[in-house]
Parts: structure tokens; sequence; C-alpha cells
């Protein structure tokens, strides 16, 4: 199409094409609020692309005043190509997460500028200086304000969405408002749930030291049982808005601050796959470490301060979600009338307790899925990538895939956080015989 034959721009705002970077700019520059955050003029605004995830391009644009971050859903997978057609509506949803857990989590997500959902669009805050926490735990720094943030975020997104906290009609509109999103879903059902246990084109792990592992778990009927229970729990269980996919790559992070993005896999789903998700990264940080250092113990320090990390975010995350149940449950469940005097008082408190235990074992599950599917599946990790040496990289992750493999098949023997702690630092020492 020549430019002569294409519609005018203002009604080509509306109309889905992958935006280059000079389509960009003239969309920005059309924006008021937005152009006026950059500063000066367009032509000059520096536009990069620095996407790194797997599926959607990221540009940061930079004014004389200030920058944004803008971040377009492609029509397909975008680590695979143009073969895995992936919806757009993926970031309407991720749009409608975003500002959810604005209001829940107020400080802990980008602020959202400007959303265009025909052109799968976000226009947000950049969030600076901040890194992708991923990184920064390769390079073994630590992050003193993260647990703290990451807890709340956990407790007050999944309290005030469940069940606890609001009533029935409004938890169903949410769970309405997000069931569209089963594509995304279905990418976490396959790739997270049941590739890595069979054979599948797209698996992929460190050959050929784990070859005999991954013919192992392809086997394991205990393992295959477990992970359909939490299959289907994951299918099954709308608790609460779950992000979906909350690794350490959809952290950002200084010392003092921490910013949840990309929650476009967001959906009512069950609160411990994303517990799950934040304590697996942590425990193959932990376990990836040995194969970042120079020298022997280089790196204990980092390692200490991770296992303490992975204690202090199920520990502050079960007291302030104990504390929110106790001062705002204004939901459905547990009706205050069945639970009169000092007894009802008592007997509500147990439940809680009750409650916390389910959602840890199911979180010691989930957490063990997520670690399986980063060294077996389709999707890896730069902690394990990054490893230069292949041998050195196979010892990391089949310490990893011993751990996982106890926490998914044995979940009820982890009796609280601290044993899966203590289990990661024993398998820290093992040595893989390959054979
Ligand atoms: C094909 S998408 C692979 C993975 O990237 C995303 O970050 C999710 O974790 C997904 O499973
Ligand atoms: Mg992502």
């Amino acid at each position: 199409m020549s430019s002569q034959d294409r519609p005018p721009a203002s009604s080509r705002q509306d109309e889905y094409r992958i935006l280059p970077e000079g389509d960009l700019r003239e969309y920005l520059a059309r924006l008021p609020a937005i152009a006026e955050h950059l500063g000066g003029a367009p032509e000059v605004w520096s536009i990069s692309e620095v996407g790194d995830g797997n599926l959607n391009l990221v540009f940061i644009v930079k004014g004389a005043e200030g920058g944004v971050a803008v971040k377009q859903a492609l029509p397909y997978v975008r680590l695979v190509g143009e073969s895995w057609p992936l919806p757009l509506s993926r970031s309407h949803y991720e749009y409608l997460a975003l500002t959810h857990q604005a209001r829940l989590a107020p400080g802990l997500v980008p602020s959202v500028l400007h959303h265009n959902e025909a052109l799968a669009l976000v226009v947000m805050e950049l969030i600076e200086p901040h890194i992708i926490m991923r990184k920064g735990l390769i390079a073994g720094a630590l992050y003193p304000s993260f647990v703290g943030d990451i807890a709340t975020f956990l407790a007050r997104t999944l309290f005030f969405s469940s069940d606890l906290a609001i009533p029935a009609a409004q938890k169903k509109e949410g769970i309405a408002a997000f069931a569209g999103n089963h594509a995304l879903c279905k990418i976490t059902e396959d790739l997270v749930f049941t590739d890595p246990y069979r054979v599948a084109e797209q698996n992929r792990w460190t050959q050929p030291w784990l070859d005999a592992t991954a013919a192992a778990f392809r086997e394991d009927l205990d393992l295959h049982a477990a992970i359909s229970r939490l299959k289907l729990k994951f299918l099954n269980a709308p608790e609460a808005l779950i992000h979906g996919d909350l690794h350490t790559g959809s952290i950002m992070v200084t010392e003092g601050s921490t910013v949840v993005i990309d929650p476009e896999f967001a959906f009512y789903g069950p609160m411990g796959f994303d517990l799950g998700a934040v304590i697996g990264n942590l425990l193959m940080s932990y376990l990836a470490s040995a194969g970042h250092e120079g020298s022997p113990g280089e790196r204990r320090l980092f390692e200490v301060w991770v296992l303490e990390t992975i204690e202090n975010v199920w520990t502050e995350f079960a007291h302030e979600f104990l504390e929110l149940w106790r001062t705002e449950a204004h939901g459905d469940a547990y009706p205050p009338t069945l639970f009169p005097g000092e007894a009802g008082v008592k007997r509500l408190e147990a439940e809680r307790r009750a409650y916390m235990a389910r959602l840890f074992q199911d979180t010691v599950g989930f957490s063990a899925a997520k670690i399986i599917r980063r060294i077996l599946g389709l999707a890896h990790n730069i902690d394990f990538e990054l490893i230069e040496d292949p041998k050195r990289r196979a010892i990391s992750e089949a310490r990893s895939l011993r751990l996982a493999r106890a926490m998914m098949v044995d979940a009820a023997s982890f009796r609280g956080i601290g044993a899966v702690t203590k289990a990661a630092q024993e398998v820290r020492d093992w040595q893989p015989d390959f054979g």
C-alpha cells in the first residue's frame, strides 16, 4: 500500500499493526499527555526495543523530560515465531490486571499511562533505575526491601480478590472478566503441567547429562500423579486473581524498591501458583549460584541471603494475609454469625491456621512445578542458561530437579518453610552421578 492509499493517521490509530520505531514515535506524539510527559521534540526522543521476554515487544522511550515503557503484544509467541499464534487480547487482560493490582497494592506495580486495546499496546511509567530481579540475583546482588514488598503484593492482591474479602457476586464478576484469558492459561497448562513429563517436541534440557533424569521423569507415575493434581488445581480453583507468571523476570528491583510487571497471564486461579512462582524461582537462584562462583564459597553470603529470603517471603506473606483476614474479611466465606462468642473466635482462628497449612502445601507443589518446567521444558531460565560450562550447569539443574521431585511427590513431608530451605541446603552439597 503506498502512503497515498493509507487511511489518515487518526483512523489508523485503532488498527492493529506491529509498530516499527517510526510509527511508535508518531503514535506517541499524538497522545498529548504522553508527549508532554516525555517532553521536547518527538524527533529527538530515543526509542529502543528491549524486550527479552518470550512473548512481546517492549520499547523504552525517552524524551527531554521523562521516559515511558511501551509494551505491544505480537500476534504470535516471540520465542517461537509466527507458527505459534497467540491472541492479542492478552494485552487487555494485562491492562485489567495492572489497574486492579495498582488499587490493591499501590506503588508495587507500574502505573498505566495509556492503553490501546486494538493495537494491543500499553504505555506505562518507566521503572527506573530498577533492573530485572533475575539479572541482579545472577550477579549476586541482595535486595533488602524485596521480602516486605513482595509479601505485601502477594497478601493484598490475593486476599482482596478472594471470597474472604469480597462478596460472591463481585468475585464471580471478576472471574468472568478474566475468563477469556484462556489461551495464556493453556500455555501454562501445557508448558508447566504437561510437557516436561512426556515426549514433547519443544522440550529441551542440558544434554547428555540430564538425559537419564528427563527419561526417568517421563516414566515416574508418582510424579505424574502429583503434577496432575496440581494441574487440576490450576484448572479448577478460582481462589483469587493471580498474576499467573510471577517469576523473578517479572519483578523489577533496586535495593529499596520492588515493582511487579507483566501480569498478562492473570486469571482467577489458585493462590499457591503465585507463591510457588516466587519461591520456586528463588530456589533456582540459590541452586544456580554455585555455577556462577569463580571460587568455592565466593557467593556464600548471597546464598545465605536467598535462603533467608525464601523463609521470610512465606512467613511475612502468611502474617500479612492472616492479619487482613482478621481485619478486612467482608466476603461471603466464613460468615461471622456462624462463629459467635469466644469459642467461635477460637474456632475461626483454627480454621485460618488450617487454611494457611493447605496453602503452604499448594505452594510447595507449585514451586516444584515451576522448577521442573524451566529445566526440562521449552522456556528456560538465564539463572542456569548463563552457566557457560554445560556440565556445571547440569549439576545445578540436577540438584534442582532432585529437590523439586521431593517437593512435588511428598509435599506433605515439608511441614514448614524451614523444611524447604533445609532440603535446598542439603541438595546444594549433593554431587550427581552422571554415569
Ligand atoms: C511460550 S511462552 C513461555 C513462557 O514465557 C512466559 O514468561 C511464561 O512463563 C510462559 O510459560
Ligand atoms: Mg512475562
